[in-house]
C-alpha cells in the first residue's frame, strides 16, 4: 500500500530492543514487530534485529526464506523507509553490517574435524572417537545450527528456565534453584545426530542433502542434572501419565514437551517420554564431572537418552507443555525419513519426526600386520582412523602362523535404551563372521567404577543409554583359506551389531537411502589391501 507513511532510518533506530515497540526493516519496508515477538517461534532472538534491517539475519536464519514467513511479516508492515534514506537502487543506506554473531564462539580442539565453521559442526577423528567409554568433553562432536549463546559464569546461576503448562500457568526456575531443590542424577548416555555416517550413504548410493558426517557424529558422556519429570511435576503438571487423570484431561499421548534454546533452536518430545520413570530425561548442567562446555549447552541443556540428539536442546531456556509438537523447522521439516524414491519435494507432514534411534555400529580403528600396502579407499581409511600408514608398518607385528594379524575396534549403539548384546565382525568381506569382545557393560561400568563414578549406579534407569565399545583380533590372508582369492579381492572389514530386541543393521544403504541421508545405519565397511 503506497499510501502508508515513510519513516527516516533515524526514527526506525529508536524502536530498538529496549523500546517496548520494536521495529525492523526489510528492503525498503518498515515493520512494527511488537506483536510478533510474543508469537515468534524463535522467541526474542528476533529482537537482535530491532531498530535495523532484518535482512542480514535472514541470511543466517535461512529457515525464514519461506513464503509463509514473508506473509506473516507482511501483516506487520506499517510503512516505508523515507526516500532520503534510500540509495540509487532503492535500498536503505548501508548500516555498516551486523556484528558477527559467531565472533564469541569458543575455541575448538584441533583433533576435531571441522565440517563447517559458522555455525560450528565438527566430529572427532575416528581414531580418538571410542578410546574411552566417556568421550572427553573437548572431543565430543559439535552440532550447532547457529552461534553459541554467551552466558557469563557469574550470571549462570541466575539463568532462567520458564515452564509453561497446558493451562497457561507459567513457572520460572533459576539454574541455582534446579540444582538445589531437586534430586541430582548422573546418566551415561550417547548423543547421536540423525546424520551420523551420512557420507557412507552418499558414497555407496548417491547424493544426500546435509552435512557429510563420517562415523563421528556420535559421542557418549555421563550427564549430570535433574529429571525433567520432577521439574514438570513441581511446576504443577497433573495430567499426562497420572493414573486417574480426569476425563477432561487430554490423553498423555497427545501432549508434547516443547524445548527451546536461547538462540531459537527448538524441538519437542512426547510427554510420556518426558514423564517415564525410567526414561532418565535430564535437564543437565554437568558433563563428565565438569560444567557443560559452551558448545554443549552451557549452562543448561536437555538430554533425552535413546532419542535422536536433535531433541536434546542446548542452552535451554523455555519449556512448554502443549497439545502440539514444536512448530520448529527441526521438528517438522528436517529430521524425518523418506523412502528411497521420495526425492524432490517430499511431503513432510506424512511421516513422524525421528525420535527413538535405530541400531548402528562403526569401525573406528584398524591395525594390520606389516604386510599391509594401503587402505584402498582414502575416506574409508580416514573413517577407520588410519592416518599414518608408516606408523602402522613400523609397529613390530609378528605374523601368526595363521596369517596376518589384524586388530579392529569401534562402537555399537542402539536407541530406546536397548542394550547392545552382540557385535559381529568379518575381515573377509562377509564370507566368515566372528564375535567381537564387548568392552563396556553397564555392570562393569558401575561396579568397578572409581569412587566418583559410583553414584551412576543409583541414578541409572534399567535401560542402557550408552554405547558399547568393542574390539576384535583376527587374521587377514588366512592360510586356511584360498589366498589368491583373498589377495585379489582385498580385505573388506565389516561390522554389524545386534540389540536386546534382536534388531540388526541393513546390509546395504540402497534400501534405506533417503534424500536427507538420515539414519545411515548399514553395515560399516573398511577396505584394506595387503602387499604380498
Ligand atoms: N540445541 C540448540 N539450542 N541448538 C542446536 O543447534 N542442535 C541439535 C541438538 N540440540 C542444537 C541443539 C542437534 S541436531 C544435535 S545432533 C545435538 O544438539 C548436538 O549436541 P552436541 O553439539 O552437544 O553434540
Ligand atoms: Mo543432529
Amino acid at each position: 500500500d503506497p499510501s502508508l507513511p515513510r519513516f527516516r532510518l533515524a526514527d526506525v533506530r529508536k524502536h530498538d530492543a529496549n523500546s517496548g515497540s520494536p521495529w525492523v526493516t526489510s528492503g525498503d519496508k518498515v515493520y512494527d514487530i511488537t506483536d510478533w515477538v510474543a508469537a515468534h517461534p524463535g522467541g526474542d532472538v528476533i529482537l537482535q534485529a530491532a531498530g535495523h534491517s532484518i535482512d542480514p539475519y535472514w541470511a543466517i536464519f535461512t529457515i525464514h526464506k519461506a513464503p509463509h514467513v514473508l506473509q506473516v511479516l507482511e501483516s506487520y508492515c506499517i510503512g516505508f523507509v523515507d526516500k532520503a534514506d534510500l540509495d540509487d537502487s532503492g535500498k536503505p543506506l548501508a548500516e555498516g553490517g551486523i556484528e558477527d554473531p559467531f565472533a564469541t564462539d569458543p575455541k575448538r580442539d584441533e583433533r576435531l574435524t571441522v565440517l563447517t565453521q559458522k555455525p560450528c559442526n565438527a566430529e572427532p577423528e575416528a581414531a580418538y572417537l571410542a578410546r574411552e567409554f566417556a568421550t572427553p568433553n573437548e572431543l565430543f562432536y559439535v552440532r550447532n545450527h547457529m552461534w553459541v549463546p554467551v552466558v557469563d559464569v557469574e550470571e549462570a546461576p541466575k539463568h532462567e528456565l520458564t515452564v509453561e503448562l497446558p493451562d497457561g500457568e507459567v513457572r520460572a526456575y533459576t539454574l541455582e534453584e534446579l540444582r538445589t531443590r531437586f534430586k541430582i542424577h548422573h546418566v551415561p548416555a550417547v548423543l547421536q545426530c540423525s546424520g551420523n555416517r551420512r557420507s557412507d550413504m552418499t558414497k555407496s548410493v548417491g547424493p544426500t542433502n546435509g552435512l557429510q558426517w563420517g562415523a563421528g557424529a556420535i559421542s557418549n558422556a555421563v550427564w549430570e542434572g535433574v529429571l525433567l519429570k520432577d521439574v514438570l511435576r513441581d511446576a504443577g503438571l497433573r495430567t499426562g501419565d497420572d493414573v486417574g487423570a480426569t476425563e477432561d484431561d487430554p490423553p498423555s499421548d497427545s501432549l508434547h514437551v516443547q524445548l527451546t534454546g536461547m538462540e531459537a533452536y527448538a524441538a519437542s518430545i512426547p510427554l510420556p517420554v518426558a514423564m517415564d520413570a525410567r526414561g532418565d530425561v535430564l535437564l543437565a548442567f554437568g558433563m563428565n564431572g565438569k560444567p557443560l562446555p559452551r558448545d554443549h549447552g552451557y549452562p543448561l541443556r536437555a538430554v533425552v537418552p535413546g532419542y535422536v540428539a536433535a531433541r536434546s536442546v542446548k542452552w535451554l531456556s523455555r519449556i512448554v507443555v502443549s497439545d502440539e509438537e514444536s512448530a520448529s523447522q527441526w521438528q517438522r521439516r528436517d529430521y524425518k525419513l523418506f523412502g528411497p524414491n521420495e526425492g524432490g519435494k517430499p511431503n513432510w507432514d506424512r511421516y513422524p519426526a525421528i525420535q527413538e534411534m535405530p541400531i548402528t555400529s562403526a569401525i573406528t580403528s584398524v591395525l594390520v600386520g606389516k604386510d599391509v600396502k594401503s587402505c584402498t579407499d582414502k575416506s574409508a581409511r580416514a573413517a577407520a582412523g588410519v592416518r599414518d600408514l608408516k606408523d602402522w608398518q613400523d609397529k613390530n607385528w609378528v605374523d601368526s602362523p595363521k596369517g596376518t594379524p589384524v586388530e579392529v575396534a569401534g562402537y555399537a549403539y542402539s536407541g530406546g535404551g536397548r542394550e547392545i548384546v552382540r557385535v559381529d565382525v568379518s575381515v573377509d568381506g562377509g564370507r566368515t563372521w566372528d564375535q567381537a569382545e564387548l568392552l563396556d557393560s553397564p555392570s562393569r561400568n558401575y561396579d568397578d567404577a572409581e569412587e566418583t563414578q559410583k553414584k551412576y549406579v543409583v541414578a541409572r534407569g534399567r535401560r542402557d543409554w550408552a554405547w558399547k565399545r568393542w574390539q576384535y583380533k583376527g587374521v587377514l590372508l588366512d592360510k586356511s583359506l584360498d589366498q589368491s582369492l583373498q589377495r585379489e579381492q582385498g580385505h573388506e572389514i565389516l561390522v554389524k551389531a545386534v540389540d536386546s530386541a534382536y534388531n540388526t543393521q541393513p546390509e546395504h544403504h540402497d534400501g534405506i537411502y533417503n534424500v536427507r541421508g538420515n539414519l545411515a545405519t548399514a553395515w560399516h565397511r573398511v577396505r584394506v589391501q595387503t602387499n604380498d
